[in-house]
């Protein structure tokens, strides 16, 4: 076979990854397992049974939860703390860490948005699945706030998985950035899009404009520069805002643009999560040439107190978001 399987890359990638010992491509396979699981369910949502809707109840953030964001969380959760590759797992859809027994532990930290842009899957919109890994940092068997608070740049690798036209599993274990798309024949992911650069400058925005009232003037002076007219920059840039960051942030990363959640009256820190969204996007970011930033501070030079801090986000193509970052100064 001519092509490369996601597996064959992970296992290239590996041997480039200080201490790895092949405990990384088998978390990588797990979570390709669940993605796979999860790919299925979505496109038959539709027609799958009782898979729709909300359960009724709501997660930390207060946000309804949907019957998939279970389902996705329970089966990320349980294939990948069966791995063997982990010492503890956190979700954006569950209050605590879970932590593995010592007996079945590995050396990995693994955090995950199980379902991200959730909402949108009743009306058959792309949504997706976030992940980032770290090591376990402190000594022994205990998994301590050292392992589940780290500082952005200490990811060993960051990836997602985006449910939409085709199903695709774009990673970065800090040596480039590699999408593979899923053959629903085969069943496996095929290296589609080696090394991707994210264009310098775009000429999207993505941000959610119905905010506008609630946003600081320099945000609305931001966004008002981007819409007026000047060929030179490429001024006015285009609006595109799906709703599911993974959709958002991918789109972006392929055609160039910055997407933006930024503090605002109703989320003074944002509304989009260090640890499930905004670190391991951050890490793709800079790991395809791009930026990603609070506005004022680098995403990956955070080290979050709680494991469901949220922070503001202005992340893509390098000039934009250093063009956004001058509007915030002061
Ligand atoms: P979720 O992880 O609960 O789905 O929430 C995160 C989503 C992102 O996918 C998206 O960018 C954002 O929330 C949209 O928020 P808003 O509706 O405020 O624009
Ligand atoms: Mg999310």
């Amino acid at each position: 076979m001519k092509q490369t399987t996601v597996v064959q890359h992970v296992q290239q990638q590996e041997k480039k990854i200080l201490g790895a010992t092949g405990e990384f491509a088998s978390l990588i396979n797990g979570i390709l397992v669940g993605a796979k699981i999860i790919a299925l369910e979505i496109n038959k949502a539709g027609i799958g049974g009782d898979i729709l809707g909300a359960t009724g109840t709501r997660n930390v953030y207060g946000e309804a939860v949907q019957k998939l964001d279970d389902l996705a969380n329970s089966t990320f959760l349980s294939i990948i703390s069966k791995s063997g590759t982990v010492c503890a797992i956190t979700s954006e859809e569950m209050e605590n860490p879970v932590i593995i027994p010592p007996e079945q532990a590995g050396k990995y930290v693994f955090m995950m948005d199980p379902l991200d842009g959730s909402s949108n899957i009743d009306v058959n919109v792309s949504t997706g699945t976030i992940f980032s890994i770290y090591r376990k940092k402190s000594l022994g068997d205990t998994v301590t706030d050292q392992d589940l608070l780290q500082k952005g740049t200490d990811q060993v690798a960051a990836g997602y998985v985006v449910y939409g036209s085709s199903t695709m599993f774009v990673y970065s274990s800090g040596h480039g950035v590699h999408g593979f798309t899923l053959d629903p024949s085969l069943g496996e992911f095929i290296l589609s899009h080696p090394d991707i650069r994210i264009p310098e400058r775009g000429n999207i925005y993505s941000i959610n404009e119905g905010n506008t009232e609630n946003w600081e003037d320099k945000q609305k002076k931001f966004v008002s520069y981007l819409k007026k007219m000047d060929k030179a920059s490429g001024r006015p840039y285009k609006a595109r805002y799906v709703g599911s960051f993974v959709s958002d942030f991918h789109r972006n990363l392929l055609k160039g643009g910055i997407f933006m959640y930024p503090s605002d009256a109703k989320n003074p820190s944002g509304k989009l999560r260090f640890e499930f969204e905004a670190g391991p996007m951050a890490f793709i970011a800079e790991n395809a040439g791009g930026r990603a930033s609070t506005g004022r501070e680098r995403i990956l030079d955070i080290a979050p107190t709680n494991i469901h801090q949220c922070v503001p986000l202005y992340i893509g193509s390098r000039f934009d978001v250093e063009a956004a970052e001058e509007f915030l100064k002061n």
